[in-house]
């Protein structure tokens, strides 16, 4: 079997409205992570469809995710970058998976909850089943670290709980094929930084999201200097200024927020914005974010554009990174199909 000693996977859903929030707690650090890992960064398409998606618009968005791992600094030529349903054992595990899984464990999921919302009776039993393929997604590479935003760590515990009852279902039909006791490793989630949690600019206590109604709520990461000007100018905050420790960030999170956002981006902390701007007001403050917003993204946004104005480019990029994720796939699919006993070709 191929090491998977450090291996990073992650992905992000082509659902549209790429934002800040998907940048600051997952993208930037894709970027970050290649300099010490073998990096497999994929756009879940078949997470998409877990709710309705416009076929045309889907096909589109998944270019441009991939688009944005290129132009945010991902070596498409050094990592793997393609999308999700080009490599068929993702699957082909995932029901493996589904099968090993329990439903108390799923019914606990607070992102199916909040995303099913009251109409439960109508969610796709694919939104249900989501968190299974997304343990199929980092287990068939049989992954080691996975950056994410906060959000998601509670898929992630779950994939870990996954992989453990697989190896310990099947560990007498581990040993018998010769394979590594823990034949799944423990995936780790790497959650670190001042922004895993980027929140709304209209409502500190809610998640920046593609799928909030509200455009002024995100910093799109297609949105022009003037856009994101507005938006940050515009973004809700309370009548004081700035604290000067970081106790005062306390029962302000909108000002925690821009703080975070401020230190992401400058590659910094919360304590080194405070000690730049603490006591200050937040119109002052505003400008220095949109200065620095708008000159880390507009190169990114910039580069989109190019990239997605060649999508013969990105097709090929996508093409030769399916390719090489799967021949690492399929190599845990035929030890997963000797370890549960189905017969082979
Ligand atoms: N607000 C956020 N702050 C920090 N990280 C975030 N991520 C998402 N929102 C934030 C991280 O971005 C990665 C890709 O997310 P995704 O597209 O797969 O799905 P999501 O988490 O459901 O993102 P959205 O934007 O909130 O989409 P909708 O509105 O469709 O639900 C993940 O690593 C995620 O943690």
């Amino acid at each position: 079997m191929t090491s998977a000693s450090q291996r990073v996977f992650s992905g992000v859903q082509p659902t549209g409205n790429l934002h800040l929030g998907n940048y600051l707690g997952a993208i930037k650090r894709f970027v970050e992570l290649q300099e010490g890992y073998d990096c497999i960064y994929c756009v879940v398409d078949m997470h998409a469809i877990t709710v309705w998606q416009d076929p045309v618009e889907l096909k589109k968005s998944i270019r441009e995710v991939a688009a944005a791992f290129l132009a945010a600094g991902v070596d498409g030529s050094k990592q793997i970058v393609f999308n999700q349903s080009q490599v068929p054992q993702h699957a082909e595990l995932a029901w493996v998976l589904n099968c090993v899984a329990r439903l108390g464990w799923l019914n606990r999921m607070t992102q199916f909850k909040e995303k099913a919302g009251k109409d439960r009776e109508n969610a796709s039993v694919g939104l249900y089943a989501y968190p299974n393929l997304m343990a199929a997604d980092i287990l068939v590479y049989r992954a080691t670290h996975v950056p994410v935003g906060e959000d998601q760590k509670q898929h992630l515990e779950l994939a870990r709980d996954i992989a453990q009852k697989f190896n310990n279902d099947f560990a007498t039909s581990i040993a018998a094929n010769g394979l590594p006791e823990k034949f799944f490793p423990q995936p780790q989630p790497l959650i670190a930084g001042p922004a895993t949690r980027v929140m709304s600019l209209r409502d500190g206590a809610k998640k920046m999201s593609k799928s909030d109604p509200s455009d002024a709520s995100r910093i799109n990461l297609t949105d022009s200097a003037d856009q994101i000007a507005n938006k940050i100018r515009r973004a809700k905050t309370d009548p004081l200024p700035l604290p000067e420790s970081l106790d005062g960030l306390k029962e302000r999170p909108e000002a925690d927020n821009l703080i975070g956002i401020y230190a992401a981006l400058a590659d910094t902390d919360a304590q080194g914005v405070i000690d730049e701007f603490g006591g200050g007001q937040f119109s002052q403050f505003k400008q220095a974010l949109v200065d620095l917003t708008v000159a880390k993204l507009g190169p990114i946004n910039a580069e989109m554009t190019r990239l997605v104005a060649d999508p013969g480019h990105i097709d090929r990029v996508l093409g030769d990174g399916a390719a090489r994720a799967e021949a690492i796939a399929a190599e845990t699919m035929t030890a997963v199909k000797d370890i549960v006993g189905f017969v082979r070709r």
